[in-house]
């Protein structure tokens, strides 16, 4: 699988390619099947359908890693928190007034379809295709959670790491936790590697930043990696800016992800010798098209080149994208090893 070649650190060009949200709003396929599942929450819990729409993009587009349907939200659901989808407001949870009003016993209980899904998608992926497990890391879990609702402020997590710490540990212990078992289920029903989004890390000032993303990270990835000696696990820490070097060093994460506003050459100098990188092309690119989108996917392939590169987006793909951008961006990649 030459994705999971480069997730092993071998160079490979042209690079592998998938991209996040790759299965969604943007695909016609995918807009038919949500309807027959009625709403969001009901597709992910539903096996056949999600491990569909999981097969959906590497049927159209051939990209070279499938990545799980589902939500980094479904593990708090199955922790017992409610949990819905308002169509165009994004997810809605009742604020966590304790960590008591949840319960890890039952968890492995709630998201069992969801390892069913992998199960299935590993059934029907073709040879050749990697499948990655995912979870929200700790701290973009928790802001959800506290907050009840996504849009990037959290005011409320803000407030409580500040006047009740105990209070975030104590969430984020059972967070590391249930996280470590999930992601072990996902990898026993058949994901060849796993990532962590941390999609918000970039509203914790410093201190905050070691104590609710790097080191519950690192503890997630030392207990997956201490009971499957050649897992891969790719972390993404959205907007970390310089702390990026630390969290690779510290979490011992295998590749990382990186943002649209990360240049790849300071990327590259702030990590360890033999990470591998994942991403970066702005998103909106891939809506703009034309002269715009092939400069900037030239532009990354020549920023990671020489090191272990796997071509994504710096965040996730937008409903609006037109198909035939995603279809143009496959053979920029794939036409570039020819042209170099
Ligand atoms: O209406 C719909 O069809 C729902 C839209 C949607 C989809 C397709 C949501 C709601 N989640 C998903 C799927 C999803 N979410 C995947 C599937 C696999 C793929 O990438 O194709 C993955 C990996 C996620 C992960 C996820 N969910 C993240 C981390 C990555 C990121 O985008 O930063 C986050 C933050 C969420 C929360 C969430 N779920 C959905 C929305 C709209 C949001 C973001 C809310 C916010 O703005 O805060």
């Amino acid at each position: 699988m030459k994705f999971m070649r480069v997730l092993n650190g071998e160079v490979v060009s042209p690079p592998p390619v998938w991209l996040m949200r790759q299965a969604g709003r943007y695909l016609p396929e995918y807009r038919a099947l949500r309807g027959q599942a009625g709403d969001f929450i009901s597709l992910c819990m539903n096996p056949a359908l999600a491990a569909e729409v999981t097969l959906q993009p590497i049927r159209r587009y051939g990209f070279d890693a499938a990545i799980l349907f589902s939500d980094i939200l479904i593990l708090p659901m199955a922790l017992g928190q409610g949990l819905r989808f308002a169509e165009g407001e994004g997810p809605l949870l009742p604020p966590l007034q304790a960590v008591a009003d949840l319960d890890p016993t039952q968890a492995a209980v709630g998201y069992a379809p969801v390892l069913e899904t992998v199960r299935l998608v590993r059934a029907g992926l073709p040879p050749g295709v990697a499948l990655i497990g995912f979870a929200g890391s700790p701290a973009t879990v928790a802001c959800y959670m506290l907050d009840g609702k996504g849009g990037g402020e959290f005011p409320r997590t803000r407030r409580l790491a500040y006047d009740d710490p105990g209070f975030v540990d104590a969430l984020i212990d059972v967070l590391v936790d249930a996280t470590i078992t999930y992601l072990q289920g996902q990898v026993d029903a058949g994901a060849d590697c796993v990532m962590l989004f941390e999609s918000w890390a970039g509203i914790f000032p410093p201190a905050q930043f070691r104590r609710y993303v790097i080191e519950p990270s690192r503890r997630i990835v030392a207990a997956l990696k201490a009971a499957n000696k050649s897992l891969k696990i790719i972390g993404f820490p959205r907007l970390c800016g310089l702390l990026l070097g630390s969290y690779v060093r510290e979490t011992k994460v295998d590749a990382v992800g990186l943002d649209s506003v990360t240049d790849p050459a300071l990327a590259i100098a702030a990590c360890p010798p033999g990470t591998v990188f994942q991403g970066n092309l702005d998103p909106l690119l891939l809506k703009a098209g034309g002269v715009a989108l092939d400069t900037g996917v030239r532009d990354i392939l020549a920023g990671f080149e020489g090191v272990p590169h796997i071509f994504n987006l710096g965040h996730g793909i937008t409903p609006d994208v037109p198909t035939e951008h995603v279809a143009r961006l496959m053979d920029l990649i794939n036409d570039a090893s020819q042209a170099a």
